[in-house]
């Protein structure tokens, strides 16, 4: 379809800027395991220290590049599928809150004012426009959501018997669980961090504050990760060459993470003494719930794959895996994706072993953990993200890819890349290596006296498997800007590939009304989440260890 040229130029504008910083993110990336691995000693390489570039990494590549991407996706699919225009106004306004924020945060941590990590736990103490600015990405994320749902309400209006298609409905859902998680973000840091970066008030209760960042932090995870489940149930069939498994499928799986993204963020708190164990018990019980729409997913996606390559004259049980169009440059976004999923089958795994809490005694806090979330957001939502952000700007700009036979390895390199690099990480994980530490300044320099060899080989393999990461991530630089700066082609329009379902399955009522499921979310909400809120601001310091002089 034809868009208005305001649409497209937010379009650019909200892919391209993340894209770009996405260069100082994965700098850093690099960095990290360099500095991990021992083979340079010095923590502040190239005057940055090793904090401020891990703040740096985690804050561009997995709050920034994904909340702006989510947005300008969120305008493409509600844009192409309700064949109506976002409100301008509130659009750029929107985009405006989002960049200025983003500029108050980097500039923060690029002063080093701000080497507080994406998680920015306190005691940790930042700049202030840090706190300010990531405060007004958010607010800014929030309003296409009500333009979106006037978009909708109108849609619906029209098409009374038509099934909501299925990623308006991700995207609205998807930025619904968004509202609601960054609610306790904003309070936090509105009420919480702020007045106490500016010197307004003298302290923090620590475990509120933590509390409150993962009500936002696991919903956060899946913020990232549905708009690559969109594109998996409504993108991935078509470009397989066949139809959806099942429609439904993809509607309840939907619905279910509605209602389990929120309640769950106790299960990064479970070594926290505050949080009393009922409540760790409920939460940790919740988490398994929150991975059936996954499991879902995968079954569903596998019988789509199926499908597909039995379509293409695939024979046996298995075969079908061989008949897939895995390298044709002309639809280099099943690569994107295909990739994606085989990264999330590890990614998935690994989040089950978290979510027990016996295991995670084992591994909270060890490198095991980023060898996790690199199978996660690193996956099938980095994946997704650069793959849609080349599509949809080549589409939309009318312009051709720049090197489509680079354009389809990049994803297979970085699966390599990433399975090294998570295995070392996941294998020093078991050995005790501990995340969030520069080892090349004591565990890993051979001349100090807690030299630890066993992680010579982990940490290795990270590295190793960082640089081919990196070799990828440049070239998909060079084939995103590259097509940037190439010449127009092709009359530009917003196309998204459209997959059809394979059983015609009737429009269920209560799959296609917000209403039942809100009122769901919200009551679920709060019975997991006032125990613990409660234990936060009673017991700041119940059973943790006191330091004594
Ligand atoms: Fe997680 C920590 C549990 C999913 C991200 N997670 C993190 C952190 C991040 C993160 C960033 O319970 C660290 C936070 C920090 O800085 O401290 N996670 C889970 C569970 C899931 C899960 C149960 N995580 C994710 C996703 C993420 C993400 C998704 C990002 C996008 N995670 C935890 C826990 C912790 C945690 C604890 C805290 C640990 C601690 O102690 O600190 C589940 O949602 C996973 C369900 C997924 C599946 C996999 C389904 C597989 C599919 C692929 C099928 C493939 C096909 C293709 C069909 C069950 C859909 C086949 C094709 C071929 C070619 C073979
Ligand atoms: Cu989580």
């Amino acid at each position: 379809m034809q868009i208005s040229k305001s649409l497209k130029r937010l379009i650019y504008w909200e892919l391209g800027i993340p894209v770009t910083l996405l260069s100082i993110g994965i700098y850093h990336g690099l960095m990290q395991t360099i500095y991990r691995s021992g083979v340079i000693h010095e923590s502040n390489f190239a005057k940055l220290d090793y904090y401020q570039g891990l703040t740096l990494h985690g804050v561009i590549n997995a709050v920034v590049l994904t909340t702006f991407f989510a947005v300008a996706f969120g305008h493409a699919t509600m844009a192409f599928y309700t064949k109506k225009e976002p409100n301008k106004k509130a659009a750029w306004i929107s985009f405006w809150l989002m960049t200025i924020g983003t500029v108050m945060a980097a500039w923060a941590m690029l002063a080093g004012k701000a080497s507080v990590l994406y998680t920015f736990y306190p005691p940790l103490k930042g700049h202030p426009l840090f706190y300010l600015g990531a405060a007004l990405l958010i607010v800014g994320s929030w309003i296409p959501l009500f333009d979106w749902a006037r978009m909708y309400v109108q849609w619906k209006r029209e098409n009374k018997e038509t099934k909501t298609p299925l990623a308006v409905l991700g995207t609205l859902i998807n930025f619904i669980i968004w509202f609601v998680c960054t609610l306790a973000v904003a309070y936090e840091v509105l009420v919480l961090l702020l007045p106490w970066a500016l010197g307004w008030k003298p302290d923090v209760n620590v475990v509120l504050a933590r509390t409150l960042f993962w009500f936002f932090g696991h919903a956060l995870v899946y913020f990232w990760l549905l708009p690559a489940y969109i594109m998996f149930y409504t993108i991935l069939p078509k470009l397989a060459g066949g139809k959806l498994f099942s429609d439904l499928a993809g509607r309840v799986a939907l619905f279910l993470f509605l209602l389990f993204s929120v309640p769950v963020g106790v299960h990064h708190q479970f070594s926290d003494p505050s949080i009393t164990k009922g409540i760790k018990a409920f939460q940790g019980f919740l988490t398994y719930g929150v991975a059936i729409p996954s499991f879902v997913t995968a079954f569903t996606i596998a019988a789509t794959l199926e499908y597909a390559g039995r379509k293409r004259g695939a024979k046996g049980l298995l075969g079908f895996f061989g008949k897939l169009p895995y390298l044709d440059p002309n639809r280099y976004l099943f690569a994107y994706l295909i990739s994606g999923l085989f990264l999330f089958i590890f990614g998935g795994l690994t989040g089950l072993v978290n979510a027990s809490y016996q295991l995670n005694n084992v591994v909270h806090n060890t490198a095991w953990m980023p060898g996790h979330f690199h199978m996660t957001v690193a996956g099938p939502v980095f994946l997704a993200i650069i793959g849609m952000s080349i599509y949809l700007y080549s589409k939309t700009a009318g312009k051709r890819i720049f090197l489509p036979k680079v354009n389809v390895i990049i994803p297979y390199l970085w699966v390599i890349g990433i399975l090294i690099f998570s295995f070392g990480l996941s294998w020093g994980g078991l050995l005790g290596e501990p995340r969030r530490t520069n080892l090349g300044l004591t565990y890993l320099n051979p001349k100090h006296e807690l030299f630890t060899p066993e992680w010579v080989p982990t940490t290795m393999l990270a590295l190793f498997g960082g640089i081919i990461m990196t070799v990828a991530a440049v070239l998909f630089f060079v084939v995103f800007f590259g097509t940037i700066f190439s010449k127009r082609k092709e009359e530009p329009v917003l196309e998204l590939p459209v997959s059809e379902a394979l059983h015609d399955e009737k429009r269920i009522p209560l799959l296609d009304t917000f209403k039942p499921w809100l009122v769901t979310m919200a009551v679920i909400l709060v019975i997991a989440y006032t125990p613990a809120l409660i234990d936060a601001t009673t017991n700041p310091g119940k059973g943790a260890p006191r330091f004594l002089p």
